[in-house]
């Protein structure tokens, strides 16, 4: 019998950076609005087998609309959560600048640290791209983060940013199990 897992992930990023775009296209248009929404965040379900190590994942993938103002919203937002997707837009610096910024609010609420993805975002907006690759995965890398290239728009390597981060989610749970923290 396979292990089954169920995970929390949250979209971390700047206004217009694709997480929603994100979430759509990984869980198949299948992006329900819950009633969550009139306080400021969403999720949608997907489910992903991993026969090479037995698993079926649940991931509840949450995604904040806007920028809610009431802090008990953020604090809802990030409980449990499990992993993360920290986007920036390629073609605006700006928003790869604010990732650590996201990050540190995510660790602050939760209290505990959370593997992340960071996701650069818009690949195929070549000609107005302004961070670079090695930007991009020189951050990751310092972080321990994994670094994954995508576009929402052709659907570039959007599996693959919640599949990895999928794989690092199990084996800190099965740690966990072990007997570790959490
Ligand atoms: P957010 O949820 O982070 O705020 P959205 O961002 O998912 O709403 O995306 C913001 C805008 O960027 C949307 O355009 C969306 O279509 C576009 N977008 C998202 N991902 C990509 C991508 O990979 N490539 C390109 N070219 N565009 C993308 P609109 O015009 O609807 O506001
Ligand atoms: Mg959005």
């Amino acid at each position: 019998m396979s292990a089954e897992f169920r995970f929390k992930v949250v979209m971390l990023g700047d206004g217009a950076v694709g997480k929603t775009a994100l979430t759509t296209r990984f869980t198949q248009g299948k992006f329900e609005a819950d009633y969550k929404r009139t306080i400021g965040s969403d999720f949608a379900i997907k489910k992903l087998e991993f026969d090479d190590l037995d698993a079926n994942v649940t991931i509840q993938v949450w995604d904040l609309a806007g920028q809610p103002r009431f802090e008990v919203v953020r604090q809802g937002f990030y409980r449990g959560a499990r992993g993360g997707l920290l986007v920036f837009d390629v073609t605006r610096r700006r928003t790869f600048l604010n990732i650590e910024d996201w990050k540190g609010e995510c660790f602050k609420n939760l209290g505990y640290e959370i593997p992340l993805v960071v996701v650069a975002n818009k690949v195929d907006l070549a000609d107005s791209r302004v961070v670079p690759t090695s930007d991009g995965s020189e951050y990751a890398k310092k972080n321990k983060s994994l670094y994954v290239e995508s576009s929402a728009l052709t659907g570039e390597n959007v599996e693959d940013a919640y599949a990895s981060l999928c794989r690092t989610m199990i084996e800190e749970a099965l740690e966990r199990a072990k007997g570790g923290n959490h």
